[in-house]
This record gives structure tokens, C-alpha cells and sequence, in this order.
């Protein structure tokens, strides 16, 4: 077994427009869901209620401007030898309502220039179609995903992204982190829900229901337009361990598991599993509108590969009430024998492992890994060239150790396509909107107000990750 990475393996970086791009009302885009949300938990995944607030400091409507850096971006992950590149495509530029007929020509081209220079330097675009948001308009007008009318609307914009880059982008990915609506309906879904009803989760389901008929239709769709092209589904990745070896434990986590697992289960294999009628009695779901043919498109049509984000792990109970908030989007408590990042997030690269080899026997189908990373507060500091940088050795370290793991999975029989880190340029937090949280290889000089020059700096990761790519991996194996 060799040492290092295989030669096609997709060494890079993750990043989404809506946290990066700005420019929120340029070249005829209108606002997206998350332009309405403001900085900190109770002003975006816990409290959105996806009306604007003026009054409001909104992260997303200048993030770092990758609007109007991308060429310098670009060329500065380019130079850590990034052979591929995962961002998304704002809804909201190309249909700036959602409705329209017709596409918006500046939006389409803005990603044009994107994609070129990206493949100018080699690096492959990964290219999410929404990343936690969609036009505000089909949220406050149509109810977002609850609404099966958003079907057409998707279909219309997934037809135009595919055939005008059909030959530029190979690899796509649907609704980022799809499992985590059932945690916050308003990212992924475009409908606000008050999480202490109990009688919530109908619409969750049902939307989640024209989820996914509508991914199973852009698979069709992008096979059909790009027959060289690989279309994934995205999953909240996080390995779940029981409390204790209690039968009442391990069965407990079993549930818990599904609950995310659901997701990939359908869309993976393409249709409901057995468990489903148990989960919904459960829930008090009723049974869901299903329309003819809804559940054939999707039997033909399960995704090519499934990507998904991992940064921790949470351990789990049978009695509910002893659970937290683990990280962005799981209930779970603290597992003592693992170190925990500054917002809480507890670091278990053995836990990679164990996920990759567990996704890999379930579906038996390539994984990706999308994302990855340490969200740290970062100290600039004057460099030897009389430019500054970071000394960020506990990012290095937390990376290095999920590479390691990634390839024991590899050995172990995981057909792994890549690994493409989180915000590989540091970029706005998705939970709590704020900058400095910071996960990139190149230092944005923005605060948690949206103040400062926007100059980019190397950290000391950058060099780095630079040689655990051009060595594949060796450097760290
Ligand atoms: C994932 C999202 C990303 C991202 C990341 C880190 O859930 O797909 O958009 O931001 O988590 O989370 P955060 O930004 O809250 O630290």
C-alpha cells in the first residue's frame, strides 16, 4: 500500500458565496435568505425571521468582497498547488426573485469569469447549487421549501447553471448540509418554524420530501446536459458515540444517527427506508404528499457520491434531558477523552475514521470530504518580509491529524474522491456571522463589523498545507 495520496486525489479548499462573495445587491442580484440575518446566534440560526432589518450590520452583504478579489483569491490558493475548489453559486444572482423566466445575464457571467480563472490555474470547481440560502423573494412569497411550486423554480435555474457550464464544471454537489433542516428550517429550507413545536416537523418533512424530488431531478437533469459530470449530495457529518455500552444507549444513538443517516438513505439509495413510517409516528407526522411518480424519479435517480462536512464528534444518551447543543446543529453531550476547540467543537480525528469506513460500507458508493477544519481567533503578527501572518500551529495540528485518518480510512477500503478544508480563506462564520472565527490557510483583515482593509495574508498554514499537497500527503503520513 503506498504512502501517499493517488495522483487524481482532490486536494483543496471549501468555501460558499453567501459568506464570501458581498456584494449582495451588484449586477441585478436581490437579497437571499441569509441577507436578512445579523451577527450572532439569536440574529440568524436560532432567531432568523428572513424579513431585512436595515438597522442591522448583515455579514453577508460584504463579507471578504470575493466578489470583487476573486482573481487575487484565486491566484493565492493556486499557489498552495489547489487542484480543486468548492464554492457555490448564489441563487439569487442568476434568478435574483426566484420566478423569473429568464436568467440574469450579469450573475451568469460573474461565475463564468469565476470558473475560468479557477481552471486557468488547473483547479477543478466543486460547485454547491444553494449553500444554506435561496432568493428571499420565493421564502417570503412562496414559503420557501414547504411549497412544492419551488420545484419548477429550482428545476429552471439547475437547467441553466448546467448547460451554461456544462464544460466547466464537473462536479456538483445539491443542498448543502441537507440534514440540518431539521434543526434550522430558515438556511436550507426558506420557512421559519418555531422550534419548540411540537407540530414542526410536517413541514420539515414535507419539505424535505420536494428536497428531494428536486435533487433527484437535477441529477437526471445534470447527467442528461453533462454526461461526464458526477453529482453528490451533501450531509452534516458527525460521528455519534454512546454514553455508556448500555443496550438503552447504544439504541439511543442508533436513533439519533438516523436522524442525519435519513437523509444520505434516500438519497443515496433512493427511496424511503423501512424506518421511516416508526420515525414519523413518532414525530406525529402525517403521511406526507407524495405526488405520482415523485418516488420513481427518485429510485432512477440517487446521487453519484456522498460529500459531507465533518469537524467533530458528541457523545449520546437514552435520557434526552442530560443532552446540550453540541456545535452548530446536534443535541449530545461532552465526551471526556477528547480535547474541544474554543466555541465548544470537540476535535476527534480518530472519529473521521470511523465515519469515513461507516458512510463507505452503508452506501458503497466514493465519499468526499467537503469540509473540515479548526474555527480559531487568530493573532496577526508581523512576518520576516515586513508583511504580517499567523502563527496558527493548532490549526496545522487539527489538519494534519484528519489527514492522517483519511488515509487509514483509504487503506481500509474507503474510495475517498478528496478533501477540500473549510474556508480555506477565512470567510464569514455561518452560525454566528461574525469574522473571527477563523478557519483559512490566508488571513481576511475584517472584523466582526465588517471594518478593516480586506488585505490578505499567508498564515503559517499556507506553507504548510502547500507541501502536504505537493507531496500527497507524504509530508504528514
Ligand atoms: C457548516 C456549513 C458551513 C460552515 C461550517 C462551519 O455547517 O456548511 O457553511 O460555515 O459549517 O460553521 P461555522 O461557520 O458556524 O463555524
Amino acid at each position: 500500500m503506498s504512502r501517499t495520496f493517488p495522483d487524481d486525489f482532490l486536494w483543496g479548499g471549501a468555501l460558499a458565496a453567501n459568506q464570501c462573495e458581498g456584494a449582495y445587491l451588484e449586477d441585478g442580484k436581490l437579497p437571499s435568505t441569509v441577507d436578512t440575518m445579523g451577527v450572532g446566534m439569536e440574529r440568524r440560526m436560532m432567531g432568523a425571521d428572513l424579513q431585512m432589518h436595515p438597522d442591522w450590520y448583515c455579514p453577508s452583504h460584504k463579507a471578504i468582497d470575493f466578489y470583487h478579489h476573486y482573481k487575487e483569491d484565486i491566484a493565492l490558493l493556486a499557489g498552495m498547488g489547489f487542484k480543486a475548489l468548492r464554492t457555490s453559486i448564489a441563487w439569487s444572482r442568476i434568478f435574483p426573485r426566484g420566478d423569473e423566466e429568464e436568467p440574469n445575464e450579469k450573475g451568469l457571467q460573474f461565475y463564468d469569469d469565476l470558473f475560468d480563472e479557477m481552471l486557468k490555474y488547473g483547479i477543478q470547481p466543486v460547485i454547491t447549487i444553494t449553500h444554506y440560502e435561496m432568493p428571499l423573494y420565493l421564502a417570503q412569497e412562496y414559503g420557501g421549501w414547504v411549497n412544492r411550486r419551488l420545484l419548477t423554480f429550482y428545476e429552471r435555474y439547475c437547467r441553466t447553471i448546467f448547460t451554461r457550464y456544462k464544460d466547466k464544471v464537473k462536479y456538483w454537489l445539491n443542498f448543502n448540509e441537507i440534514n440540518t433542516i431539521v434543526m434550522f428550517p430558515t438556511f436550507n429550507g426558506g420557512f421559519v418554524k418555531d422550534m419548540r413545536d411540537p407540530d414542526r416537523w410536517q413541514d420539515i418533512y414535507q419539505a424535505s420530501h420536494h428536497m428531494f424530488v428536486a435533487s433527484a431531478r437535477a441529477n437526471a437533469l445534470c447527467h442528461e446536459i453533462i454526461p461526464d459530470a458526477k453529482i453528490g449530495m451533501m450531509l452534516a457529518g458527525m460521528q455519534s458515540y454512546p454514553e455508556t455500552c448500555k443496550p438503552e444507549d447504544v439504541y439511543a444513538t442508533l436513533k439519533h444517527k438516523r436522524q442525519s443517516l435519513f437523509y444520505a438513505d434516500v438519497m443515496m439509495r433512493g427511496h424511503y427506508p423501512a424506518y421511516t413510517e416508526s420515525m414519523f409516528r413518532e414525530l406525529r407526522v402525517k403521511p406526507l404528499q407524495i405526488e405520482e411518480g415523485d418516488l420513481e424519479l427518485m429510485a432512477a435517480n440517487p446521487c453519484d457520491y456522498l460529500a459531507f462536512s465533518y469537524y467533530m464528534s458528541g457523545v449520546i444518551s437514552a435520557d434526552p434531558a442530560s443532552m446540550g447543543p453540541m456545535g452548530n446543529m446536534a443535541m449530545g453531550k461532552p465526551n471526556p477523552n477528547l480535547k474541544t476547540s474554543e466555541w465548544g467543537w470537540q476535535i476527534d480525528a480518530v472519529g473521521l475514521k470511523n465515519y469515513l469506513i461507516e458512510l463507505s460500507e452503508r452506501y458503497e458508493k466514493p465519499l468526499f470530504v467537503v469540509e473540515n477544519g479548526l474555527g480559531a481567533k487568530d493573532t496577526l503578527i508581523p512576518d520576516r518580509n515586513g508583511s504580517y501572518t499567523v502563527e496558527d500551529d493548532y490549526r496545522i495540528d487539527y489538519l494534519r491529524q484528519h489527514i492522517v485518518q483519511m488515509k487509514e480510512a483509504m487503506e481500509d477500503g474507503v474510495e475517498l474522491m478528496g478533501y477540500l478544508p473549510w474556508g480555506c480563506i477565512d470567510l464569514v462564520s455561518a452560525s454566528g456571522g461574525q469574522m473571527s472565527k477563523r478557519y483559512g490557510f490566508i488571513y481576511v483583515d475584517v472584523d466582526d463589523e465588517g471594518k478593516g482593509s480586506f488585505a490578505r495574508y499567508k498564515k503559517k498554514s499556507y506553507d504548510w498545507y502547500k507541501e502536504v499537497i505537493a507531496s500527497k500527503g507524504e509530508s504528514v503520513l
